[in-house]
């Protein structure tokens, strides 16, 4: 099987594409709305674009293959000419507008400020708390907003510690305030360290990557999406290895999603197995993710096993991932990264954002732990629900400005 990605106005336009191409037998994987972003968006129309699956033995895909390439070239090239026409009429706006680029950006940034401000000042009296925390009503609205994101006090505290010395000055200069804010925010989410090397594929060298977590969060789904899109935007080999054989359903969940893709799933039934399997592999892939069972933090003993896989990789360097679900309460996120940090350094996946609305989370492991955030999970569709966690979306999201997702 290989993924194929296609855009039409319709859905049923992106369909028939998929159809002509691919033929009937063609695998629709799923289906969403592309907005155009930017200054774009007052140019082009909302696109549709549809993943599909296919079977490359069957030979449709194959036989076209000069066709597809050469409409896929001239795609590219009207794509190309489209893009080239807007971006002159940008320019062109923008130089009989005599602002720059940087002014532009920084006046939407102010418009978004405004209507933040205004939408802080509502929300603020319709969730107001009881904590009276602050005499000014500018720094009780900030603090309120955070507070509703379920971001700790101290933090809170911390962060409004950047305008505490604006004094009055803040209610005349309120997009300042909002500004310093913002950006304390960001070098919060900004800090994690990242001293674990993250390996990259460069010649000949293949990535390990190792899922763990808790039962239930999400560690299948997420190396089921993760592998489609290494598979689809970075065009890489992938390889998955489950040592997951405790349910009986977990190896089947791993190889109905490998093979859609059509990638190699290997299964190791010991800890010890894991060695000689990634080094049967290795030279076949640029990538390959292994998946494990589901380990609870109240159960020490349960971390046995997983101790003895990671110990065995422990001459590798292999790149660890904690996924944990935003749906848990944050005490228990804190004892469940404490339990897995006694065992090896990682960095965090954090799942089921769409099951949430406060994200205070996020800013909350990442103040504590300076663990770094990579990933953010937004549902259940494989490939679509994943992506990098941005920094900037998620201060905005904090201070309600929009959402994460
Ligand atoms: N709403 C939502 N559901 C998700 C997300 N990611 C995974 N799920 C769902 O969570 C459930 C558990 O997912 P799995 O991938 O099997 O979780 P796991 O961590 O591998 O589970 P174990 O192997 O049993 O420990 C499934 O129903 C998934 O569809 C997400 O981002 N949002
Ligand atoms: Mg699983």
């Amino acid at each position: 099987m290989k993924l194929k990605r296609f855009e039409g106005r319709s859905e049923e336009e992106a369909i028939e594409k998929v159809r002509e191409e691919l033929g009937a037998s063609a695998l629709i994987l799923s289906v969403r709305k592309v907005k155009p972003v930017g200054v774009f968006q007052f140019f082009k129309s909302t696109r549709v674009e549809v993943t599909a699956a296919y079977d490359v033995d069957e030979g449709k895909a194959d036989a076209k293959a000069p066709e597809v390439n050469k409409e896929r070239e001239t795609f590219a090239q009207s794509n190309d000419m489209a893009f080239e026409r807007d971006k002159l009429l940008f320019d062109q706006m923008a130089k009989n507008k005599k602002i720059s680029e940087q002014q532009m950006r920084i006046e939407n940034l102010e418009n978004e400020l405004k209507s933040m401000t205004k939408k802080l000042s509502v929300d603020s009296f319709k969730h107001r708390k009881e904590e009276r925390v602050f005499d000014n009503r500018l720094m009780q609205i900030f603090y309120d907003t955070l507070a509703s994101q379920d971001v700790m006090p101290e933090i809170a505290m911390e962060i409004l510690n950047e305008i505490g010395g604006m004094g009055d000055e803040i209610d005349s200069n309120i997009n300042l305030a909002v500004r310093l804010v913002y950006n304390k925010i960001l070098s919060i989410l900004s800090k994690s360290s990242d001293d674990i090397p993250k390996a990259s594929k460069s010649q000949g060298k293949c990535r390990t990557v190792m899922l763990m977590g808790p039962t239930g969060v999400g560690k299948t789904t997420t190396i089921a999406k993760l592998s489609s899109n290494f598979i689809l935007q970075d065009n890489y080999s992938v390889g998955l290895i489950t040592a997951d054989t405790y349910r009986i359903a977990a190896v089947d969940q791993l190889k109905t999603y490998a093979d859609i893709l059509g990638i190699e799933v290997g299964i190791v039934y010991e800890p010890e197995e894991l060695v000689g399997k990634l080094d049967s592999m290795l030279s076949l892939h640029d990538i390959i993710i292994v998946d494990t069972a589901g380990r609870s933090h109240k159960n020490w003993e349960n971390f046995d096993e997983l101790r003895r896989i990671i110990a065995s990789v422990s001459h590798i360097n292999m790149e660890k991932y904690l996924v944990l679900s935003m749906t848990s309460k944050y005490e228990d996120m804190l004892d469940i990264i404490e339990k897995f940090s006694e065992m090896c350094d990682f960095r965090l996946i954090l799942t089921k954002l769409d099951e949430t609305s406060s994200y205070g989370s996020i800013l909350n492991i990442c103040y504590k732990t300076g663990i770094k955030v990579d990933y953010l999970t937004t549902g259940q569709n494989v490939p679509d629900d994943i992506e990098k966690m941005k920094p900037e979306k998620v201060a905005k999201a904090l201070l309600g400005m929009e959402g994460v997702i």
